[in-house]
């Protein structure tokens, strides 16, 4: 009884002692090393940004500005969830679909106003745009590429150019289209 006293006060005093040396260390300069996380625990962050045809830049080989997801192809790690969040400066609703990573968003549209002068430029009709704002979280399980397309009827104002089939599936790619790379 005598020696297991001795072990309990012991233990006491050594966790005294670890209750003086912690304060000490955080009070310390010493950097300190945080445990990296587990694999299940990290979180991809992407923003992405749709510009509608006014706005967009004209690169489509029409010379146009079309609606454009900007950017259209971006790369993800696989098995990690991406937290994403889209700024819609146009005023209509599009979707992210890519059936093969069963993913189908919505994205909000942005509220337009009618106040801008007659002869402004596309840019001062920019500002008049105040966007919608979608979050969304996923996670691409597998490594490889994979295309997505908005899968509503979007680009109006210019007979929707931008949803019209490209060679490898619906909409045109770095428009309406666009893929997602996932890499290991
Ligand atoms: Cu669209």
């Amino acid at each position: 009884m005598k020696r297991l006293l001795a072990i309990v006060t012991g233990l006491a005093a050594l966790a005294a002692v670890g209750a003086l040396v912690v304060p000490a260390f955080a009070a310390s300069s010493k950097p300190v090393k945080s445990a990296k996380p587990a694999a299940t625990t990290q979180v991809q962050q992407l923003t992405l940004y749709v510009f509608r045809g006014k706005e967009a830049i004209p690169g489509a080989a029409d010379g146009k500005g079309h609606d454009t997801m900007v950017p259209s192809t971006f790369a993800i790690k696989a098995g990690v969830p991406v937290k994403v969040t889209v700024y819609n400066y146009d005023e209509g609703a599009h979707t992210i679909t890519a059936p093969s990573l069963g993913l189908n968003a919505l994205i909000k549209p942005g509220t337009a106003f009618t106040t801008a002068p007659a002869n402004a430029t596309p840019t001062e009709l920019l500002n008049q745009v105040i966007p919608g704002v979608t979050h969304f979280t996923f996670t691409a399980k597998k490594a490889g590429v994979y295309r997505w397309h908005c899968a509503l009827p979007c680009d109006a104002g210019q007979a929707g150019w931008a949803m019209t089939a490209d060679p490898t599936g619906p909409s045109k790619n770095g428009f309406m289209a666009g893929y997602i790379v996932v890499v290991a």
